[in-house]
């Protein structure tokens, strides 16, 4: 459809969702959308890449940006997540500064100032997993956001909200649409995302493997897409899908197959299920490990991952 063929009432805003790892940026944007289509873990920093979620409300679209975690490092790879949260506030029409109640606030407000490095548009601070924190209403939140707003000045107001009992998320969806403008919807059509299915499948696959296994290991770990082929008309399978989890040590390379091959089966039978319920049909997925050494500094696979250099990136590689 022509944009200027939309309804005369058609609205839309775009929204980044910013913040520290593991504050609940992916669970908040899931929970609106009604599905898990960012990938959630106890772990942190989950999410690597900036992406759109889209949900409609009414008239109203809202595209959410997904952002990995603010995070102090150093690291080639961390440099390229930061960016990423960085670009994930161009063009954001509101930013939400998502701020941990159960962590020490005044210091969340100061490692984002450090962290994003560049002039803030419109932000508001939202709170999150005010479930874990029943006396919240005793914190002095006010005077935390009158002193967030010397460092953040472009901070017009603060919520606090839970996904897990869902308080104030309907506020703060409303607030959201309130503040919308008159425009057209960029995505049409069902779609939901910026990233294809071919990106979902690789991050839902890396979301199983976070879930099982366990300390270090998941951020060792990083997979790519091998094949992708479409099954015949007809084919009950609709997706014929072939991926690579890569590790950073030979050593881990059992570990992920597990004993007898278990651990991979399961890494790949929960993704299966999920990409399945993502594209509504049965699909084959085949699984294997490659061990590619300090991948992690590797170009190639950090591009392949959706990760390109950051402006702080190192301009000269080093073999290793
Ligand atoms: N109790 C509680 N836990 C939450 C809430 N939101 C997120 N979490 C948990 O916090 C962890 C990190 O969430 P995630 O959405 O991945 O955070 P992100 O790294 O900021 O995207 C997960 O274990 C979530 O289940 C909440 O409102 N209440
Ligand atoms: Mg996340």
């Amino acid at each position: 459809m022509l944009l200027e063929d939309q309804h005369p009432d058609n609205k839309s805003i775009m929204v980044a969702v910013l913040g520290a790892p593991n504050v609940g940026k992916s669970s908040m944007i899931n929970s609106f959308i009604g599905m898990d289509l960012s990938i959630v873990t106890q772990k942190p920093q989950t999410t690597r890449n900036k992406f759109h979620c889209v949900c409609t409300v009414d008239r109203t679209e809202i595209v959410f940006v997904d952002t990995p975690g603010l995070h102090k490092s150093s690291n080639e790879i961390n440099k390229r997540y930061n960016q990423q949260a960085l670009e994930g506030a161009d063009g954001a029409d509101v930013n939400l500064i998502l701020i941990d109640l159960g962590q020490e606030i005044k210091g969340q407000f100061s490692e984002f100032r450090e962290l994003f490095k560049k002039p803030i548009g419109p932000a508001w601070v939202i709170f999150t997993k005010s479930d874990l924190i029943p006396e919240w209403p005793t914190l002095p939140l006010e005077v935390a956001i009158e002193q967030a707003k010397e460092i953040i000045p472009s901070i017009e107001k603060h919520l606090v909200v839970s996904t897990k009992t869902e308080e104030n998320m309907n506020e703060l969806i409303g607030a959201i649409c309130d503040s919308a403008e008159a425009g057209p919807h960029f995505y049409e059509g069902g779609e939901i995302s910026n990233k294809n299915q071919r990106f979902f499948a690789t991050e839902f696959i890396r979301e199983q493997a976070f879930n099982l296994l366990n300390d270090e290991l998941p951020y060792e770990v990083a997979v790519l897409i091998e094949e992708y082929k479409d099954g015949r008309k007809g084919d009950p399978v609709i997706a014929y899908i072939s991926a690579s989890i890569i590790v950073n040590r030979p050593s881990q390379r059992g570990i992920v197959v597990g004993s007898k091959g278990s651990m991979i089966k399961e890494i790949g039978s929960r993704a299966r299920m999920k990409i399945e319920a993502m594209i509504g049909g049965q699909i084959h997925l085949n699984l294997h490990v490659k061990v590619m050494p300090k991948w992690f500094k590797n170009n190639f696979v950090l591009e392949e991952i959706g990760l390109p250099r950051a402006n702080t990136s190192a301009r000269v590689w080093k073999k290793k």
